[in-house]
């Protein structure tokens, strides 16, 4: 098993845990990456944007974080680029950087 899909399976085992602890909106952490909006880049991002995309999952707190790849829009692209940020292939969430 690949380490990229045994992260991404990891991630949806802890999805249960994710949505069975209530969260406090406080207001938008301010970090890229950070789609649950949890204060953290971590797999919970991941899994949330699985959640989000796939499984008809709440929507992202705060949108521009969730766009983990800066290309202000937010799909597939931006777990993958947090799974190969987390495994050290990639580099880190950036926002996205609309032409004026
Ligand atoms: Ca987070
Ligand atoms: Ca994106």
């Amino acid at each position: 098993m690949s380490r990229k899909l045994a992260f991404v399976l990891l991630a949806l085992l802890c999805t249960a845990l994710i949505y069975a602890i209530p969260t406090i909106a406080v207001g938008c952490s301010g970090l890229p990456g950070d789609a649950n909006d949890d204060g953290q880049v971590i797999g919970g991002d991941v899994t949330f944007l699985v959640n989000y995309l796939h499984l008809g999952g709440k929507e992202p707190p705060c949108p521009e974080q969730a766009d983990a790849n800066g290309d202000c829009v937010i799909d597939d692209a931006d777990i993958v680029y947090l799974i190969n940020y987390f495994s050290g292939q990639g580099p880190a969430p950036t926002f996205c950087r609309q032409q004026p």
